[in-house]
């Protein structure tokens, strides 16, 4: 797809029947004809009334910004769960639309005074018709998440803390979840190029492994039904030890969105509340100059989180990034006590290798120990002395 061309519309007075103004819209009829173009996106909410007159006018396909987002969600669905997201996400739309009309068609019912016109009836029919497939496709969805779930209490059980890549879109997750896996996923200069999460397993430089995942990008004013249906890819980030948000420094909007990525993290309640550890990554350092580093750096002394400025692309500052990480999952250790008999020698060097043995008592026939685990290693241990 090539983009022929944006601008910026001013609209002073919306026109009802179209959005934009007369003028703007035969202007921009002239350029849709004479750059054969074949769609039109505006990036505003349109109702199915307005989508539908300047379809005529331009003699295009016209997408408003749901739309759009749905397009790009649908394109880039890969699991059955990214699939049946998005089409309950579609069908939230089309549904809140014809809700739209029907009201109005109610509106002007009563004003003329008619009962049940013909339109009424073929309306509550595609309703009844999307609020069935609703139905079915809700019920799916609990499936596959029940599924999901057990393999999220197995892979639980492989004790490693996840890490999660959480940011706006384009910021340079994936970028930064290949620099910090070497492994290969589609990292391209597209808007969502990843839907579902991608998890990966990397190694810290105290040689302790962690589990990185690699999420949808954020974006600003997501309808609040596009949020919703995607809660269960992002429910992997609030079940992450520690979040990684990752942040495009040299975008103009570089504000706005960190803004709106931890406002989404809060209604997850992942966000600062939820006591998680998050480093933010100020990424594409190669693009800034000596300034804009200095620029950065007295500011990043604010901030009670770590900060750190790396470039995924290049490398820069990565292993910055995995000492701070290390750290981050040492600080997280809670501190365990308990007895064990001098036969479980296996757990007590299990104890000695993962953990930090704080005190020791040494007793006839058992030991007491208070020692410092990672949570998922306490976690282990809890399962480990309950014979689960
Ligand atoms: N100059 C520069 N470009 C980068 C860097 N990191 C990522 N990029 C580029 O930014 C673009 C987006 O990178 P991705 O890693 O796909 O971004 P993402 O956050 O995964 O995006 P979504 O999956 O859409 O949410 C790509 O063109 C990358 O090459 C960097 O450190 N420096
Ligand atoms: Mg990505």
């Amino acid at each position: 797809m090539i983009v022929a061309g944006s601008e910026i519309v001013g609209v002073t007075r919306v026109r009802p029947s179209t959005l934009l103004g007369k003028g703007t819209v035969e202007r921009i009829g002239d350029q849709v004809r004479a750059d054969h173009i074949v769609v039109a996106v505006v990036d505003a909410t349109l109702t199915p009334g307005q989508q539908r007159n300047l379809e005529r006018a331009w003699s295009c396909k016209v997408i408003d910004r749901t739309g759009l987002i749905l397009e790009i969600f649908g394109a880039r669905a890969r699991t059955r769960e990214g699939t049946l997201q998005v089409e309950l996400a579609a069908l939230s739309y089309q549904r809140s639309r014809l809700v739209r009309s029907w009201t109005h068609l109610e509106r002007q019912r009563g004003g003329f005074g008619f009962m049940g016109g013909p339109g009424e009836t073929q309306i509550e029919a595609d309703r009844r018709m999307i609020g069935d497939r609703i139905t079915r496709l809700k019920k799916d969805l609990a499936e596959v998440r029940r599924t999901r779930g057990l393999h999220r209490k197995s892979r639980r059980r492989v004790p490693y803390p996840v890490i999660a890549l959480v940011g706006y879109t384009n910021a340079g997750k994936s970028t930064l979840f290949n620099t910090l896996t070497s492994a290969q996923v589609a990292s391209k200069d597209r808007l969502f190029a990843t839907l579902d999460p991608t998890m990966r397993e990397m190694k810290l430089p105290s040689g302790r492994a962690a589990i990185l995942s690699d999420t949808v990008g954020f974006v600003s004013d997501l309808p609040h039904e596009l949020v919703d249906a995607f809660r269960a890819t992002l429910e992997e980030v609030t079940e992450a030890d520690i979040l990684i948000h990752v942040r495009d420094i040299v975008h103009p909007d570089t504000e706005a969105q960190k803004d709106d990525v931890l406002e989404v993290l809060d209604d997850l309640s992942a966000g600062e509340q939820s006591n998680r550890p998050l480093v933010e990554v100020l990424n594409k350092a190669d693009r800034l100059d000596d300034e804009g580093r200095a620029a950065l750096g007295n500011r990043s002394q604010r901030s009670n989180n770590p900060i750190m400025l790396l470039s995924a692309m290049t490398g820069e500052g990565c292993d910055d990034l995995r000492r701070t990480l290390d750290d981050a999952l040492s600080a997280q250790r809670r501190e365990v006590s308990l007895r064990l008999p001098w036969a479980d020698g296996k757990t007590l060097s299990w104890l000695y290798k993962k953990g930090e043995v704080i005190s020791r008592t040494d007793g006839e026939d058992s030991v007491e120990l208070t020692v410092r685990l990672d949570p998922s290693d306490a976690d282990r241990l809890e399962q480990r002395r309950t014979g689960d």
